[in-house]
């Protein structure tokens, strides 16, 4: 399965993805193509709508102490729902989708979630520090919303000018 990662500001990022119903063959294609994707990219989050399918299936890897992201630590995770969350932190935040721009933006500092793994069990994640913040990240991606949103006007402004300059000097390079 070849993918391609979307990108700001293609429409379909805006997408609301569906809940996973079917926990087959196809999943796991799409879930076993991502890893490769994400690591190849260098991230540590991707969630489908990025590579173009709207459902609600979501891959994190946060790098270890060394920095590296053996895929034991992969987790993958299908139909999350938050059950509590707590606290406030900030971040400079970044996107596979929305290449080469970072910006600080707040999230609750820890959070639990309900969630599904590639065969369909329930499981239960209590997460804090980077993992806490990738998976609200990731989480946001499942409705359509972006880091970018979460900005203020003055910086989404800022974020907006910088970004198209990026993108031409990208089309020169390309
Ligand atoms: C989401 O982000 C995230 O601009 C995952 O040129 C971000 O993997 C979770 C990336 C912050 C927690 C904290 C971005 C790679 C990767 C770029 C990513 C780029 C190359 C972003
Ligand atoms: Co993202």
């Amino acid at each position: 399965m070849n993918l391609t990662i979307v990108e700001y500001p293609d429409k379909k990022l805006r997408e609301k993805s569906k809940e996973v119903e079917c926990f087959d063959e196809t999943l796991h294609n799409l879930l076993d193509a991502m890893y490769p994707k994400m690591i190849n990219t260098n991230g540590i989050g991707l969630a489908a709508i990025q590579v173009a399918q709207p459902i609600r299936a979501l891959i994190l890897n946060i790098p270890d102490e060394e920095g590296n992201q053996p895929e034991e630590n992969l987790l993958e995770i299908i139909n999350p729902v938050v059950i509590e969350a707590a606290g406030e932190t900030i971040y400079q935040e970044g996107c596979l989708s929305v290449p080469q721009f970072y910006e600080d933006v707040k999230r609750h500092e820890t959070i639990k979630i309900n969630y599904q793994d590639r065969d369909g069990n329930t499981k239960t994640l209590e997460a804090e520090g980077l993992l806490a913040i990738a998976i609200q990240h990731e989480m946001d991606h499942l409705e359509g919303i972006l880091f970018i949103d979460k900005l203020s006007y003055a910086r989404r402004k800022k974020f907006e000018k910088e970004y198209k300059k990026l993108q031409k000097e990208r089309k020169q390079n390309a």
